[in-house]
């Protein structure tokens, strides 16, 4: 279950959450659930369901109410701020978050009619956390995890929300609770504290709370490492990547490829690559930031907000130090083929990620996975992103500090390539030991197992 449902399309750009659902669903086989991003005519209409390559999608459509205050307010104006640590851009509607439990019974509905005894149901990010009490509440009794691919707020954060206790209350309902990184287990288990005062037992993993266990575990979504090396291997001789690298003209390419989020850190990235250029005048007319930067969420204010701000900077930036034969950034708000984009990854000389928060990143780890090993580049990583727990090769900077962005840039841009090529040696190892697969194949795993304990903790 997830808020939006992908089914493969031709040049569809999938976002973090759908490509690491279709990889588990691949092996498994099963139904992926959802809605399917339309507005509903008149009435409610059964799910749709199309069956393609041994997954079946079911989609149900929302009035345009619901999608306005349930997805636009509650979801991506008030969860989304909190949860990335931006009180300040955090808004709060009672009658949002009364459409976020409505379109939740209505997803508990809809789906109750599709399981079978036996299915294991896993719930896949912030958008659905009460699915698991309705669930519940209406007999379902199979496992049912809950996976976030946002990070945690700590509870200092999380009770600026006014029902903060209503939702931790529901995630205690699930059976297996996996979020990305230590940390945000850690701020889990204090949230849980903030809702249930401070009794809660937590016991090697395991959570004994208002009459139940929940498991709650570290689950980094991972990468298919060796097909985006081959599909990178691939598409980096096509006709697309080819001609980028050719309007380069021997400059060093540096890449960005982020969804248009406040959280990505795009303002501060831009003010650091200006700080670098301004500190690095040898570097003129020699380097090209390519930033892909895909529109998202369109109908939220703070959305409109950044999306200004971001073209008013290219243009100031490049106004100030592009040359007659030399333009510094390269803006691009488009989509493209996954295979493509891990052809432009392979092709650059260094990625710039520096997300001000961000659950995990996959930008980050594709990017390692996607380079030649004999000559890879260097990846520059904030060290606020969840990636930063695992990928310890790459040269990691605080996104807010310029000074330290433009030092890791100019480093990563000097650096032999032996260094290269031990650092991504090392970031490889990390990320096939925990690959997309793997993931998934853990959570399920220990979802079972949860699943089997029942419900008891004795009161
Ligand atoms: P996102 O915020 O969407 O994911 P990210 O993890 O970087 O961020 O995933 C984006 C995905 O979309 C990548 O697979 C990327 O290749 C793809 N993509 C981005 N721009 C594209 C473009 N222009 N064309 C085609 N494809 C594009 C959320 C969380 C993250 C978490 C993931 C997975 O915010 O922190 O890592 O879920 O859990």
């Amino acid at each position: 279950m997830s808020n939006r449902v992908a089914p493969p399309r031709r040049g569809a750009a999938p976002g973090g959450l759908a490509v690491g659902v279709l990889a588990a669903l691949r092996r498994t086989g099963g139904l992926w659930f959802g809605w399917s991003g339309n507005a509903a005519g008149e009435g409610e209409r059964a799910p749709e369901i199309v069956a393609r390559d041994g997954i079946r999608y079911a989609t149900i459509d929302l009035c345009a109410e619901d999608i306005e205050r349930y997805y636009n307010g509650y979801c991506n104006a008030s969860l989304w701020p909190l949860f990335h640590y931006f009180p300040g851009r955090f808004a709060y509607d009672e009658e949002n978050f009364q459409a976020y439990q409505r379109v939740n019974a209505r997803f508990a509905t809809e789906l109750l009619k599709l399981l079978r005894p036996g299915d294991l149901v896993w719930v896949h990010d912030y958008h659905l956390m009460p699915l698991a009490r309705i669930l519940r509440d209406r007999g379902f009794s199979g496992p049912i995890g809950f996976f976030l691919h946002i990070p945690f707020p700590h509870a200092q954060v999380l009770r600026v929300l006014p029902n903060h206790e209503t939702l931790m209350r529901d995630l205690c309902c699930y059976d297996l609770v996996g979020l990305q990184t230590r940390d945000d287990v850690q701020s889990f288990v204090s949230a849980v504290r903030l809702a249930f005062g401070g009794a809660v037992r937590c016991d090697d993993g395991r959570l004994d709370v208002g009459g139940r266990r929940v498991s709650v575990g570290t689950y980094p979504i991972g990468v298919d490492v060796d097909a985006i090396r081959q599909e990178a291997a691939r598409t980096v001789q096509e006709e697309t990547v080819q001609r980028l690298i050719a309007s380069l003209l021997g400059r060093r390419l540096i890449i960005g490829v982020d969804r248009l989020d406040y959280s990505k850190g795009l303002i501060q990235r831009f003010a650091a690559y200006e700080h670098f250029l301004e500190h690095d005048p040898e570097s003129h007319g020699r380097v090209t930031l390519l930033q892909i930067a895909p529109l998202s969420r369109t109908d939220v204010l703070a959305y409109t907000e950044i999306r200004r701000a971001l073209e008013q900077a290219t243009g100031k930036l490049n106004g100030r130090l592009a040359a007659a034969d030399w333009t510094p950034v390269r803006y691009l708000n488009r989509n493209y083929s996954h295979a493509t984009l891990m052809g432009f990854l392979r092709a650059a000389h260094v990625a710039l990620i520096t997300p001000v928060r961000d659950g995990m990143n996959l930008v980050a780890k594709e990017y390692v996975a996607a380079q030649d090993p004999d000559d890879p580049g260097v990846l520059v990583l904030s060290s606020l992103a969840g990636a930063a727990h695992e990928l310890t090769g790459a040269l990691l900077a605080n996104p807010y500090d310029r000074r330290g962005i433009a030092e890791a840039l100019r480093a990563a841009l000097h650096m032999p390539l032996a260094e290269r090529r031990e650092r991504h040696r090392e970031m490889a190892e990390v990320l096939r030991r925990n690959d997309i697969h793997r993931w998934s194949e853990r959570f399920c795993h220990d979802l079972q197992a949860a699943g089997a304990y029942g419900p008891p903790a004795a009161a």
